[in-house]
C-alpha cells in the first residue's frame, strides 16, 4: 500500500522523483502513520505466534476471564495524613520522626517489584500493574511505601518486556500520586552488574527523583560503605528518602559465626546514620534471618541508633512471618509485605496472614483487611498469565540456610541453569552454591555478588570441578568473566578481604586494586555520550535513555531496534504478548484514544524455501499479509 502511494503520486508520475523524493514528501508517512502502527503491531504478533516467546517457546494462549477488580472499597473514616504528604510537605526528617512515633507496624507493598521479581522472573507488565495501581491507592491507603522500581526491574522491562521502565514509573506515579513510591538501588551499581561512575550514579538518582521515586533503599553487595555514600548523599541533595540498608548473611546467634557478628551489624548501622540515613534498611535478601536472631537483632540496633528501622524479608524457609512477628515485637517501624497471591515461598510474606498474626496485639498494620482481599482477588487472577515463568518451588525450601540463596536470585539462576543445560541438576547447583561462598571467605551474597556466586557454580558443575580442583588445577583453567572482574576489585571489597591465594589463581598474575571502584573511573561526559547514542538511533535521545544507555549500551540499543520494528507493544494484553494468536481469534488493541486496532488472525501459510512464513490478518476488516520468518 506505501508502494501504491508512492507511485500515484504526481512527482513520481513526473518522472521527476529523486532518491531523496520519499524523504522529502511527508504525506506519505502521514497517510500511512496508522496503517504503520498497525503493520508493526502484526508484525510482533506475527512472530511470537510463529516463533513462540524467547524463554518459553510455544505456551499454550489458555482462555481467562477478565481479572476480578475491587466491588466495594471503604475508605477511612477519620482523615489522615500519608507519609508522601509529609515527605512532600516537610521533607524527609519529618517523615523519619513520624515513623518513630507510630505504634502500628508500617508496610511496605513489594507486589509491584521485589514479589514478582521472585517469583516470576521479574516478568510482570505495567498493564497489568496499571490495572490495579489506583485501586490499591484507594483501598490500602495506609501504605507506607510501594517498592516498583529498581532492582532487576529496569533491566528485565527493556531486555524481555520490550518496555521502557522510565514509563512505568511515570505511569505509576500518576496513578498512585499520595503513596511513597520506593526503589532498590545497588549504590555504585545502580540498576546494573558492575560499578558505575559517581556522576552517572548521581544523574540518575536525581532522575529517578524528578520521576517520582521517594524511598532510595540503598545497598552493596558486598557491604562496603564506600560504595554506598554518594548515593546517600545525592538522594540527600535531592530531598528524598535515603534508606541506608544493611545486606543480612549467616547467622550471628551461631556460636561459630565470626564475621557477621551481632557487633558487624551495630557498627554499620552506626555509620549508616553517620551518612545521613533517614531509615536503617536491613534487607534479609535470602530470607535467613531466624525469628530469634530478629528479635535480638532489632532490639539492639534500636538501643544503638536513633533511627526508624525497615526490615525486608523473603519467605523461602517459611518461617517469614515468626520472623516479622519477632521484629514487630521488638520494635521494627516497618516491614515489607506483597499481596497474598504474589506472596510467600522466595517472595515476601504475605500482607493479610501478618494482619492476622498480628491483630490482637497492639503492632498491628492500620489497614482494612477486606480491601487487602479484594486487591488480592485481581492478583489471583492475573498470576495466571505468567504461569509459564513460574518456578517449580512448590513449598518452603529450608535449604537456603545453608546455601544462602536470595529470593531474587532462585529463580533466575534455575533459569540461567536450564538455560546451559544444568536444568535437571538443580540439586547439585544449589550445593555448589554454598560450595562457592565457602571458597570464596563466605561473601554477602546479592546482586551483583550473587550472580559471581551463581556464575561460578554453574562454571564449576558444567566442568565437573571441585573446591580442591580450583586450588589444584586452576592457573590452567579461564574463569568466568564476572568471576575475574569480582577478584580484581571490581566490585568492591569484601569483608575480611579476598583469600589471597585463590585471587592470585583466578587472576593469574594481574594485580588486583583496593580502592573503591569509582575512584579510578572517569567521569562520564554527557554530552558526548549524548551524541553517541543519537548517532546509534538516529533521533535525539532523552536524558532517560542516555542514563540507560549508560548502565545497559546494548539492552537499550536492542530495545530501542525492537520498539523501531514492532511499535509500542506495552498496549498489547498480556496473553498476547507472551504468546501471540490462535487462528480465527480477533484482538482489540487501543492505541490512542479512540483509535483501535481490531486485528483477527486469518491463517498462516506455509514455510517457502527460505523458512519465511506469511501469516494471513485483518486489521481494521482489510486483509493483510504479514511475512514472518520461521525460526524453527
Ligand atoms: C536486586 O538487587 O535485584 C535484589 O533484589 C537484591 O535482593
Ligand atoms: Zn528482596
Amino acid at each position: 500500500p506505501f508502494m501504491q502511494n508512492v507511485v500515484a503520486h504526481e512527482e513520481f508520475l513526473s518522472g521527476n522523483a529523486k532518491t531523496t523524493f520519499i524523504d522529502s514528501t511527508p504525506e506519505l508517512y502521514q497517510f500511512s502513520k496508522l496503517r504503520d502502527r498497525g503493520n508493526k503491531t502484526m508484525a510482533y504478533i506475527g512472530n511470537i505466534t510463529v516463533n513462540g516467546f524467547p524463554g518459553i517457546g510455544h505456551g499454550q494462549k489458555a482462555f481467562y476471564d477478565e481479572p476480578r477488580k475491587p466491588q466495594q472499597l471503604i475508605t477511612p473514616s477519620e482523615p489522615f495524613i500519608s507519609a508522601k504528604q509529609i515527605l512532600d510537605a516537610k521533607g524527609p526528617e519529618a517523615v523519619s520522626s513520624w515513623l518513630k512515633q507510630q505504634t502500628a507496624v508500617q508496610l511496605t507493598d513489594t507486589t509491584f517489584r521485589d514479589a514478582h521479581q521472585s517469583l516470576l522472573a521479574t516478568r510482570v507488565r505495567t498493564q497489568d500493574f496499571m490495572g490495579i495501581a489506583a485501586d490499591t491507592q484507594k483501598a490500602l491507603p495506609q501504605l507506607f511505601s510501594t517498592e516498583m522500581w529498581g532492582g532487576a526491574t529496569f533491566d528485565v522491562a527493556y531486555r524481555f518486556l520490550n518496555e521502557d521502565p522510565w514509563e512505568r514509573l511515570k505511569k505509576l506515579r500518576e496513578e498512585m500520586p499520595n503513596v511513597l513510591l520506593q526503589m532498590l538501588f545497588r549504590g555504585s551499581n545502580g540498576v546494573g552488574y558492575q560499578n558505575y561512575p559517581d556522576n552517572a550514579i548521581e544523574a540518575f538518582i536525581r532522575r529517578a527523583a524528578a520521576d517520582g521515586i521517594d524511598v532510595f533503599r540503598i545497598f552493596d553487595s558486598l557491604n562496603w560503605i564506600p560504595q554506598m555514600e554518594k548515593s546517600i548523599q545525592a538522594v540527600r541533595d535531592n530531598g528524598k528518602i535515603a534508606e541506608g540498608t544493611i545486606c543480612y548473611t549467616g547467622d550471628f546467634l551461631d556460636p561459630a559465626q565470626t564475621k557477621y557478628t551481632l557487633n558487624y551489624y551495630k557498627e554499620m548501622a552506626t555509620e549508616l546514620q553517620q551518612l545521613g540515613s533517614h531509615i536503617i534498611g536491613i534487607k534479609d535478601m535470602s530470607g535467613i534471618l531466624k525469628p530469634q536472631a530478629a528479635y535480638k537483632l532489632i532490639s539492639e540496633l534500636k538501643e544503638t541508633i536513633d533511627l526508624p528501622i525497615h526490615l525486608h524479608t523473603h519467605d523461602t524457609s517459611g518461617n517469614g512471618i515468626f520472623t516479622y512477628a519477632e521484629a514487630i515485637r521488638a520494635g521494627v517501624d516497618v516491614v515489607d509485605v506483597a499481596t497474598s497471591a504474589m506472596s510467600s515461598r522466595t517472595s515476601q510474606p504475605s500482607l493479610s496472614s501478618l494482619y492476622y498474626a498480628t491483630q490482637s496485639s497492639e503492632r498491628k498494620p492500620e489497614i482494612n483487611i477486606d480491601n487487602a482481599e479484594q486487591i488480592d482477588h485481581y492478583w489471583q487472577d492475573v498470576r495466571r498469565y505468567y504461569k509459564e515463568f513460574e518456578m517449580s518451588v512448590t513449598g518452603p525450601q529450608t535449604e537456603v540456610y545453608q546455601h544462602e540463596m536470595p529470593g531474587g536470585q532462585y529463580t533466575n539462576l534455575q533459569q540461567q541453569a536450564m538455560a546451559v543445560g544444568l536444568g535437571n541438576q538443580w540439586d547439585d547447583v544449589k550445593k555448589m552454591y554454598a560450595a562457592v561462598n565457602q571458597l570464596f571467605g563466605d561473601i554477602v551474597k546479592v546482586t551483583p555478588s550473587s550472580k559471581v556466586v551463581g556464575d561460578m557454580a554453574l562454571f564449576m558443575i558444567q566442568n565437573n570441578l571441585s573446591s580442591e580442583d580450583i586450588y589444584e588445577k586452576g592457573m590452567q583453567i579461564d574463569f568466568p568473566e564476572s568471576v575475574i572482574n569480582f577478584f580484581m576489585g571490581n566490585l568492591g571489597q569484601p569483608t575480611g578481604g579476598f583469600p589471597e591465594k585463590l585471587q592470585q589463581i583466578i587472576l593469574k598474575g594481574r594485580k588486583p586494586f583496593t580502592q573503591r571502584p569509582g575512584t579510578l573511573a572517569e567521569d562520564i561526559d554527557f554530552d558526548s555520550t549524548k551524541k553517541e547514542l543519537q548517532e546509534k538511533i538516529d533521533r535525539e535521545p532523552t536524558e532517560q535513555e542516555v542514563l540507560s544507555y549508560i548502565m545497559y549500551p546494548q539492552v537499550f540499543l536492542d530495545y530501542d531496534q525492537s520498539y523501531n520494528r514492532y511499535g509500542d507493544v506495552t498496549l498489547l494484553d498480556t496473553m498476547t504478548f507472551f504468546h501471540g494468536m490462535r487462528t480465527g481469534e480477533t484482538i482489540e488493541v487501543q492505541i490512542e484514544k479512540g483509535k483501535t486496532l481490531i486485528i483477527k488472525l486469518n491463517q498462516i501459510g506455509e514455510p517457502n524455501s527460505e523458512g519465511i512464513r506469511v501469516v494471513y490478518f485483518e486489521l481494521n476488516g482489510q486483509g493483510r499479509e504479514i511475512e514472518v520468518k520461521d525460526l524453527s
